[in-house]
């Protein structure tokens, strides 16, 4: 018997749940560890005309924090002519306060430049230039301030003549971490948490089917093994095996085989920790009587929970109590708290 238990526990552990596709840019979107780039492909313009342009697209001018993103956008030009020999705008500029570059979207001040020699040189000749941008040219690739408003009159210098059409936009996005991330879960694991009320206890799945919020401490009943579902949606399946459901007169079980969209939370991060909305809209709670329903409209303290991650090893232990095994959480390698904040 004691076999056949332990076979069922590993079973419910290898069958892996489905993982879904790691954080990945929009199509179109070049991808740079987290940070996703688009070379726009709309015509010459200003500066503030390429900054919305981003912004339609949900982003903002691309950020160059650092010599890595720097290599990263040069190399994409290198190997692409079509990106060459444009202006291509960035989110820096001096425009509030001359001679202080920052991030447009930041507001950062620039820490890394990739200016090209005797640049920014706000040339006053053009009328000053406030808005930088990259281009990749005969000499390679380099920064430049230029006039933000693009459509500079062509000039007549000794040397030739030089205009300035605008530039394109260079825009940025960045992926969120996903729920899996946020719950200190890594990709392909088999991600076991806890949840943590605002009065400090935890939710537990009965054996009876029944789910309460009412334990001091974390055994074998509080723990769920997650799955997720696109990139902020999940279900709980607890100890025995049960998921966790949303019943439509807004009590809370832990008793179906099969999850279904019931059984789906919708998450959102509460600074403190996360709230989970049913799907009949309605948020989990943990009452202070030690219920837990889903019966909730809005996400206030009670509606926030922690969860707790069981890094590393857990083992099911057992005993034989009047002849029958009782399981026990054996061994937790380490815990760690998630909230929402990060
Ligand atoms: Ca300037
Ligand atoms: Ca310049």
């Amino acid at each position: 018997m004691k076999i056949g238990i332990l076979f069922l526990l590993l079973a419910r552990t290898c069958i892996g749940d489905p993982i879904p596709p790691s954080q990945e840019c929009p199509e179109g979107w070049l991808q740079n560890l987290e940070h996703c780039f688009l070379f726009g492909s709309d015509g010459l313009g200003s500066w503030a005309e390429a900054k919305e342009y981003c912004e339609e697209k949900g982003g903002f001018l691309a950020e160059i924090p650092n010599e890595q993103t720097n290599t990263y956008l040069a190399d994409n030009m290198k190997t692409d002519s079509k990106l060459q020999k444009k202006w291509w705008w960035i989110g820096a500029n001096d425009i509030a306060n001359e001679g202080k570059f920052t991030w447009d979207n930041s507001g950062a001040i620039l820490e890394f430049n990739a200016w090209d020699t005797k640049q920014p040189d706000d040339w006053q000749k053009v009328g000053g230039e406030d808005c930088a941008a990259l281009y990749y040219g005969q000499k390679g690739y380099y920064w430049n301030d230029m006039p933000c408003s693009g459509l500079t009159e062509t000039i007549t210098f000794s040397w030739g003549l030089w205009s300035f059409l605008g530039g394109y936009p260079l825009c940025q996005k960045d992926t969120t971490p996903g729920i899996q991330k946020l719950f200190g879960c890594t990709d392909g694991s088999n991600c076991k948490v806890a949840l943590q009320t605002h009065h400090n206890k935890y939710v537990v799945a009965e054996n009876n089917g029944q789910a309460n919020a009412n334990r001091d401490k974390l055994d074998i009943w509080e723990i769920f093994s997650v799955t997720f579902i696109g990139e902020n949606k999940v279900q709980f399946k607890g100890h025995h095996g049960k998921y966790l459901v949303a019943e439509n007169d807004g009590t809370v079980n832990a008793n179906r085989d099969q999850a279904g969209s019931w059984e789906t939370w919708t998450v959102e991060t509460k600074g403190i920790g996360f709230a989970f909305k049913s799907v009949h809209g309605k948020y989990l709670v943990a009452e202070s009587n030690g219920k837990l329903n889903a019966n909730r409209a809005v996400a206030g303290s009670w509606e926030i929970f922690k969860v707790v991650h069981l890094n590393g090893e857990t083992r099911n232990g057992e005993d034989q109590h009047n002849g029958q095994w009782n399981q026990h959480l054996d061994k937790v390698g380490s815990l760690e708290i998630f909230g929402g904040a990060h």
